[in-house]
């Protein structure tokens, strides 16, 4: 057959939707099927994507609360499309001689790590309940409304496990150094020190120095931790740490709530949060930080008016965070005579100020906390 023989095809859509397809000897009413296998096609789309989701939150990103999110999107779903009639959406699916089936396009996003495939099944979920929104609204319009509801609670969703899944360059922090200092010249040799000692991050903690001298002083302690990849976090000033570029801000109990310090950010900012009771860890989980602090885990001068919460506190306090996706600090007091007991109460990562700070070779001292530490965590 040439391309002059073949039938022509004509769709037209009328006042109630109605999809007919017009061809030189019949009008044959595709409505029903084909908007049906659209449906099906993009149903099993979005709660494959919303699986995968699902199971990379709770294997990849540890998080139960974000994966209990997707299942229920995945129920709800699922709810929504039951409410159809399940034999049509059924016959209407034709794999064989769907024209779609492997093909290709340029650009598509290749898989090279676990976070592409997150990324891409986020891509996909949405894109599917627009369809299935698209699809229902003439005939279903409240089913179509429930689907576009869905999309946007997705949107939300989808932000907060990109934000869990920006934290994971936070997971691999083992020696988090806290410089209390107000002093911009000390903060900067200490800077210095404690990354040629091995510190995975570090903290700036200045409660007195003026807003500028603050700024310049985070600017050049940012620029040496970045060069040397070590993650630097502003301790209170949510606006100084994103001037400054650092990764983070930690934030106290009587500081700027998490959302709204990363409202101000320009990109993905790790916020920490000081936690010193379980109450305060439950509000604080929450708010979604990348980390809570345990402390302080011994009496100590750094922060004299806050009572010890002791050892059984850090293990309370990580047994109640396993499954939450969200990482810890275990800090206050700790030196490399107690660490090891820090580690065993279930720590995974330990913050150290005076320490590591006031000691006379502060590199020395890093070392050493690094290397009990790796012998309970390689
Ligand atoms: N925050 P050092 S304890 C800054 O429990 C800080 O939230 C704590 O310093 C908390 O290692 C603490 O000298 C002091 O004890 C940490």
């Amino acid at each position: 057959m040439t391309e002059e023989d073949r039938p022509r095809y004509f769709f037209t859509f009328n006042s109630t939707s109605i999809v007919t397809i017009r061809s030189p000897s019949a009008i044959i009413i595709l409505m029903d099927r084909s908007s049906y296998r659209i449906i099906d096609a993009n149903f099993n789309r979005a709660r494959e994507a919303c699986r995968v989701i699902e199971d990379l939150c709770r294997f990849a990103l540890n998080s139960g609360p974000l994966s209990a999110r997707a299942k229920q999107l995945r129920h709800e779903l699922c709810a929504i499309i039951g409410k159809l009639d399940s034999a049509k959406l059924l016959s209407a699916r034709d794999t064989i001689s769907d024209v779609g089936v492997g093909r290709q396009v340029p650009g598509q996003l290749p898989r090279t790590c676990v976070d592409d495939s997150l990324t891409a099944a986020c891509k996909r979920l949405p894109e599917a309940l627009r369809v299935i929104t698209e699809t229902l609204k003439p005939d279903e319009p409240q089913l179509a409304d429930a689907v576009e509801r869905l999309r946007y609670e997705f949107y939300t969703l989808e932000k907060d496990i990109m934000l869990s899944s920006a934290n994971a360059k936070f997971a691999k922090t083992r020696l988090y150094i806290v410089i209390t200092s107000d002093d911009p010249l000390e903060i900067i040799n200490l800077t210095n020190r404690c990354i040629a000692g091995g510190a995975d991050c570090i903290q700036l903690r200045s409660k007195n120095l003026p807003a500028g001298k603050l700024f310049t002083t985070a600017v050049q302690m940012c620029r040496l931790c970045q060069a040397a990849n070590v993650l630097c976090v502003i301790n209170d000033r949510a606006d100084i740490a994103v001037a400054a570029g650092a990764d983070g801000v930690h934030l106290g109990q009587d500081d700027l709530p998490n959302e709204q310090a990363r409202k101000l950010a320009l990109a993905p900012l790790l916020t920490g949060k000081s936690t010193h009771s379980i109450d305060q860890l439950k509000a604080a989980v929450e708010e979604l930080p990348t980390y809570v602090s345990l402390g302080p885990v011994f009496p100590t001068g750094t922060k004299p008016d806050a009572p010890a919460v002791g050892l059984e506190y850090v293990t309370a306090g990580t047994k109640f965070l396993a499954d939450k996706g969200i990482a810890h600090v275990a800090i206050g007091g700790i030196t490399v005579e107690n660490v090891a007991d820090v580690i065993k109460a279930g720590a995974r990562t330990v913050a150290v100020c005076s320490a590591v700070t006031q000691a006379a070779d502060p590199a020395a001292a890093c070392r050493a906390l690094k290397a009990k530490i790796e012998a309970f965590l390689p």
